[in-house]
């Protein structure tokens, strides 16, 4: 098994003027981040607009991912959809490719019972030999999970962790606290000093894709227990993610890569662009704390 902890980048997907997926640009953002530091990547999750791609995007971005990527990094497919069958479908696709894990937020939409919920996670490991990471992020789901209900996945052994996108902080320790072993995945970008705090083993996230050498630094300072240092640099970039906040992250995301030179293009609609004013207000912001 590859490096589970530590810093992955929650990749964007760079469409080109074509609106199809621009490949060229989507390699020049993952060796950019190889050169930070990084610890692998989560591919194909809510930062890559995977809702908004289509069956066949979805399954081509796993094998373009890992075409690059090779076996230099570990690779965690999300694999979430409504749909159990789709679900496993793209699961099968991630087994296929070499990929190190999957990974699915909760069927959302029709407010599936947790028995519903929990079948659907038992269905997809069931029929493929990859471990899952639960996506707990109850803002976009709708789903809430607290530790006992992550405890029933985590006590199975095809449970590898969460990633926990959640300020309940007491779940997040609950989880590390009974399940030692397992890995927890801080899902907050602006809040990865927190989660480190009460027992993350990492980040993934969607700022990383632009500032990956700034979580990378976090996380080493926190490990050799410079918290004052680990706190300025969450300071430093939560000045970032708040204006990021205001614009729209994932444009705002878009935009920042450009700027540094990659053509990324925008988000898909609805997402609507950026206003000249918020780029104009984003830039001022930003790019005076990137190196
Ligand atoms: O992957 C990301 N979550 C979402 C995790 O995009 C919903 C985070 O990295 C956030 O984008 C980030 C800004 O709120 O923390």
């Amino acid at each position: 098994m590859k490096q589970l902890k530590g810093i992955f980048p929650a990749l964007l997907t760079p469409f080109g003027k074509d609106g199809k997926i621009n490949e060229k640009a989507l390699e020049e953002l993952i060796e950019m981040n190889i050169k930070k530091g990084v610890d692998g990547f989560y591919v194909s999750g809510s930062t890559a607009e995977a809702f908004l791609l289509s069956e066949e995007e979805r399954k081509s971005l796993y094998s373009m991912v890992k075409q690059i990527v090779g076996d230099r990094k570990t690779l965690i497919a999300h694999i979430g959809a409504v749909s159990t069958e789709q679900a496993a479908e793209y699961a099968k696709v991630a087994e296929q490719e070499g990929y190190d894990a999957i990974s699915s937020v909760a069927p959302f939409y029709y407010k599936f019972s947790l028995d519903e919920i929990k079948q659907y996670y038992f269905d997809i490991v069931d029929r493929v030999n990859l471990p899952m990471i639960v996506y707990n992020i109850p803002a976009f789901s709708g789903v809430s999970m607290g530790a006992d209900t992550l405890g029933e996945f985590l006590r199975d052994d095809r449970f590898l962790g969460v990633k926990h996108t959640s300020n309940d902080f007491f779940a997040l320790n609950n989880c590390k606290r009974m399940f030692p072993d397992k890995i927890i995945y801080n899902g907050y970008d602006e809040m990865m000093l927190a989660g480190l705090s009460m027992g993350a083993d990492g980040g993934i996230g969607s700022t990383y894709n632009f500032m990956a050498e700034k979580f990378v630094k976090l996380y080493q300072e926190f490990q050799a227990g410079n918290l004052s240092a680990a706190q300025h640099i969450q300071d430093e970039v939560n000045v970032i993610i708040q204006a990021l906040a205001k614009v729209g992250v994932m444009q705002g995301e878009k935009a920042i890569l450009c700027e540094m030179g990659l053509d990324f293009g925008g988000c898909r609609k609805p997402f609507a662009p950026l206003t000249a004013e918020n780029h104009r207000y984003l830039m001022d912001t930003v790019l005076p704390l990137l190196g």
